[in-house]
């Protein structure tokens, strides 16, 4: 590692633009591993083109896009193992998609229909603790200091899961990433925070968003590792993730991992990017493409084809469609059930509330 890599000012990238290996991929990276993750990748840009489309016919809540950052999300996913505690923000559904859950799950919480096991709360957000993913709070960065806790708690029972974190560029500029980071940093607390710089914290461009030179040299004034990766490179996020998650699970302390990536879509659909990014800035990371990239690597290899990639996104799209009419079938929430899991017992005015609205 070079001396700007170690202080968090690099740019680690293991396959370039071209699809061409330029670093040193962790060692459990195999081909098969790779081919998986290509598929999850594919399923995840399917996923976001097909929420796109339904959500303007009134079929599913508001929904926040995840094309550009397929690497980032598969990359850090794979890194993992299935005991490890997820907190994904409201962006990460492909995350939760390469964790097992399966489609319908996630297509009743869209539609937040009466198999909602969330019952409409939280709309935007997954979360499931069959699959050991928290269901984060709809401020950002303020699962950072519940997963610290939570990594706290599972040391004293001498457990070995890994707590990792997504986060927002946007996400860092909150005292709760600060608090988290901080406490994590003394007590060397299993922890990883993954923050995706996806240049954009909805119309705030990432120069507005700190002085600092990169997000993964703060690592430094806490005293733990800070690395900057290419997050539009999936070698280069499970490798860096990977050392990460061993790091923490080895009891050696928290790692902030910063993975430079792009939001192609808008921030959600209640949003309208045109009004405040270029289309140059857009075209440009167009060019950079996650999912090409490692595309080219496997077809050069012999490992992926057209065929192939025609043949996964047909099937997908065949599954998701059922997932879909399944939810849409399914009848919806009563009204009553804003009042619902909130609260253990129901205060005097929410229960008069209940009552009027019965
Ligand atoms: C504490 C808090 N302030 C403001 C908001 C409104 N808000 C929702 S998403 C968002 C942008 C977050 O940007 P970033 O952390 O970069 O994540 P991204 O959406 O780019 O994935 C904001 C400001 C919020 N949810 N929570
Ligand atoms: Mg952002």
């Amino acid at each position: 590692m070079s001396s700007d890599e170690e202080a968090g000012l690099g740019f680690v990238q293991i396959l370039n633009h071209e699809g061409v290996v330029v670093g040193e991929p962790d060692p459990t990276l195999t081909n098969d591993l790779l081919v998986r993750m290509m598929q999850d990748m594919v399923k995840a840009r399917v996923f976001d083109e097909w929420m796109l489309k339904i959500h303007p016919l009134g079929m599913a809540s508001r929904y926040a896009p995840c094309e550009g950052q397929e690497a980032s999300m598969i990359g850090s996913v794979y890194s993992t193992s299935s005991n490890d505690w997820l907190f994904p923000t409201y962006r990460e559904y492909p995350v939760a998609l390469a964790r097992g859950v399966p489609l319908t799950e996630i297509m009743h919480r869209m539609f937040a229909n009466s198999k909602d096991p969330l019952k409409g709360h939280e709309i935007t957000l997954f979360g499931d603790r069959r699959y050991r993913i928290v269901i984060g709070a709809g401020g950002v960065s303020l699962m950072a200091p519940v997963a610290v806790g939570m990594a706290m708690a599972s040391v004293m029972k001498s457990e070995r899961d890994v707590f990792f974190v997504y986060l927002g560029d946007g996400a860092t500029s909150k005292g709760d990433f600060h608090e988290a980071i901080n406490w994590a940093g003394v007590f060397k607390t299993p922890v990883v925070f993954f923050v995706q710089n996806n240049q954009w914290a909805i119309s705030v461009p990432f120069s507005r968003q700190t002085a600092s030179q990169t997000i993964a040299v703060k690592a430094k004034a806490y005293g733990i590792p800070g690395v900057r990766v290419d997050g539009n490179d999936v070698m280069a996020v499970y490798t860096a993730c990977r050392k990460a998650v061993d790091r923490a699970r080895n009891r050696q302390g928290p790692t902030l991992v910063e993975a430079v990536t792009y939001r192609m879509g808008p921030h959600t659909t209640a949003d309208d990017p045109t009004r405040y990014r270029s289309e140059e800035e857009v075209a440009e990371w167009r060019r950079r493409d996650p999912v090409k990239r490692i595309r080219n690597y496997l077809s050069r290899n012999g490992l992926w084809s057209e065929n192939l990639e025609k043949q996964l996104t047909e099937d997908f799209k065949k599954t998701l469609r059922q997932a879909t009419e399944e939810a849409e079938k399914t009848p919806p929430l009563k009204p009553t059930s804003i009042f619902e899991d909130v609260y253990s017992s129901l205060p005097w005015h929410l229960a008069e509330e209940m009552d009027e609205l019965s």
